[in-house]
């Protein structure tokens, strides 16, 4: 008998579900066994039956009554056993700290050393001449923001969105933010800001004079598997987006309110920035896609929809300045049909949630307030009956396992915790949590995909430092991009045929770029929803 459980364990007060897979059924007692004192308590089992997530027969064993802490693990009666895990009510704030300190990896254009690094120190990169890519103009090094993910590359949007991710589990769970061991330590701003601000004064370097905003900042085509610093082909500049423009105009300004209190004159830095891109977009009302020029093979952050970047710029700006002019344009789209409780790099309108429905009472009039509102209970109500139709007790749609999977899965989990805020219902922030557990373990796969945590992490991240700094075991606190129902690399495709289940569909390997990858967005909304439990 299989038997999956979070690998780091539960809090006291959770709901703690153990799933068993066989080929046999349950025809046995299944234990909790206590570790310091051998003692077992005899759980309740039941049968799920076939699951279409996984393929597998499923059952399920609650140990939601014990809420002693320690170091436990389940015996099937036949002897085979889970990992251990612990009961207690600190069991995931290490790797809260580790997903956050993981940017500290990511910095780009300085030198990481060994101080802070550790193993993982390297020379500074990326630090040559920018090549403009719409007059080929040669322009000063415009160092400084994270490598997006497995590659070197420095985008807008994603990098938008994850600061988004950062910001706000700064404003909700700020008591919670780790002390780093990054440079700006003790400086009296907390270190996740710190972090974020590294990313900020490159992305301020991003916008245009006349107020618009790059695309993205990378090399034609993906470097090979080097450290960063031999990485040295020309950096290239790419033409403006408007998706890129109302991203940066939505996270400088909801930057600049967070920085106010730190410091005044970054903040009015980042407010200017902000208004001169959102007056670009007034006076440029229509798309200005992005699509990869000809021979030219980095990724393409292709979107084709921008009012959901727009709504978020409106939000943030009108929380600013109470500006109506915002607030009409704000009104306007949302009572469109656009989706308003994502956190993805593409579809960000539930930045324009979080941005209205944390904000204090009377800042957004009503009908904006219950627009979104609804539209987060109607997909958390929704999330919540999926828990209930799949053996491993996800709150996420079969059809949400696409390239960086995990990043829906806890988008998912993000949905239920607005949920649950908006309701007081606790039952949406556990829905929540078993997501967590799937993250950290309780899958078919038994692996965690967060590196160092658990004992099966994923070890082998399609990233190129990890790759080639000759040190065994990745930096901890990544996250895998996760199962992909579709697979779209040689390795993946060679192991995993297709018509596989979705949860099978997960190798960790190197190369395998469309389910091992890591990328910045993905640890960043871990990171929000991990901030929670933590
Ligand atoms: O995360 C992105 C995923 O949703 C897309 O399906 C995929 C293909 O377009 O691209 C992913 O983003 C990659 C980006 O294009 C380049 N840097 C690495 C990103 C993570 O794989
Ligand atoms: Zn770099």
């Amino acid at each position: 008998m299989k038997i999956h459980v979070d690998q780091l364990g539960y809090r006291p007060d959770d709901v703690k579900v153990a799933i068993l897979a066989g080929d046999e059924p349950v025809n046995g007692p299944v234990y909790l066994v206590k570790e310091s004192d051998s003692t077992r308590v005899e759980l309740s089992v039941s049968a799920f039956g076939k699951d279409s997530y996984s393929g597998e027969t499923l059952y399920s064993a609650d140990f939601s009554k014990v809420s002693e802490e320690g170091l436990y693990f389940i015996e099937y009666y036949d002897c085979s056993r889970s990992d251990s895990f612990l009961i207690s009510p600190t069991v995931y704030r290490k790797v809260f700290e580790d997903l956050v300190h993981m940017f500290y990896f990511m910095r780009c254009g300085c030198e990481l050393p060994e101080k802070y690094a550790g193993p993982y120190h390297h020379r500074c990169c990326h630090a040559g001449k920018t090549l403009r890519y719409d007059d080929q103009a040669m322009l000063p090094p415009m160092t400084g923001g994270w490598h997006d993910a497995g590659d070197y590359g420095r985008y807008t949007t994603p990098g938008a969105v994850t600061l988004g991710h950062l910001l706000y589990t700064y404003e909700l769970f700020s008591v919670k933010c780790p002390t780093l061991l990054i440079p700006e330590s003790g400086n009296g701003v907390p270190d996740i800001l710190n972090e974020c601000r590294y990313e900020l004064e490159w992305l301020l370097k991003m916008q245009a004079s006349d107020g618009s905003v790059y695309h993205k900042l990378t090399t034609e085509r993906f470097a090979g598997f080097v450290m960063p610093e031999e990485d040295k082909d020309q950096m290239i500049l790419y033409p403006i987006s408007s998706m890129a423009t109302a991203d940066f105009a939505a996270v400088t300004a909801l930057a600049s309110r967070i920085f106010r209190r730190y410091d005044s004159a970054f903040a009015a830095r980042l407010r200017a920035a902000a208004l001169s891109a959102r007056e670009f977009l007034y006076a440029h009302p229509d798309l200005i896609d992005f699509r990869n020029p000809p021979g030219n093979y980095t990724g393409g952050y292709w979107d084709r929809d921008d009012r959901d970047e727009r709504m978020w710029m409106y939000a943030e700006l009108y929380r600013l300045n109470g500006d109506v002019r915002d607030l009409a344009e704000l009104t306007k789209l949302a009572a469109t049909d656009i989706d308003k409780t994502t956190l993805g790099w593409g579809q960000v309108g539930g930045f324009a949630g979080l941005s209205v429905l944390f904000a204090p009472s009377d800042t957004f009039p009503d009908e904006l307030f219950i627009a979104f509102s609804d539209a987060f209970r109607k997909r958390a109500d929704s999330l919540m009956a999926l828990t209930s139709e799949n053996g491993y007790r996800l709150a996420m749609p079969l059809d949400g396992f696409v390239w960086g999977s995990n990043m829906v899965v806890m988008d998912c989990s993000a949905a239920l915790l607005v949920a649950s805020f908006l309701t007081g219902n606790p039952a949406y922030a556990s829905a929540a949590e078993e997501n967590v557990h799937y993250l950290l373990g309780r899958n078919p796969l038994n692996r965690s995909y967060i590196t160092g945590h658990g004992s099966h992490p994923f070890r082998n991240p399609h990233n190129r430092p990890t790759a080639s700094d000759g040190v065994d075991e990745p930096f901890p606190g990544l996250v895998s991009g996760g199962p992909s129902a579709r697979v779209y690399d040689p390795p993946a495709k060679a192991a995993i045929p297709e018509g596989t289940p979705p949860l099978l569909c997960h190798l960790d390997e190197v190369e395998s770029f469309s389910t091992n990858e890591i990328a910045i967005y993905w640890n960043s909304i871990t990171a929000l929803v991990f901030a929670y439990f933590a």
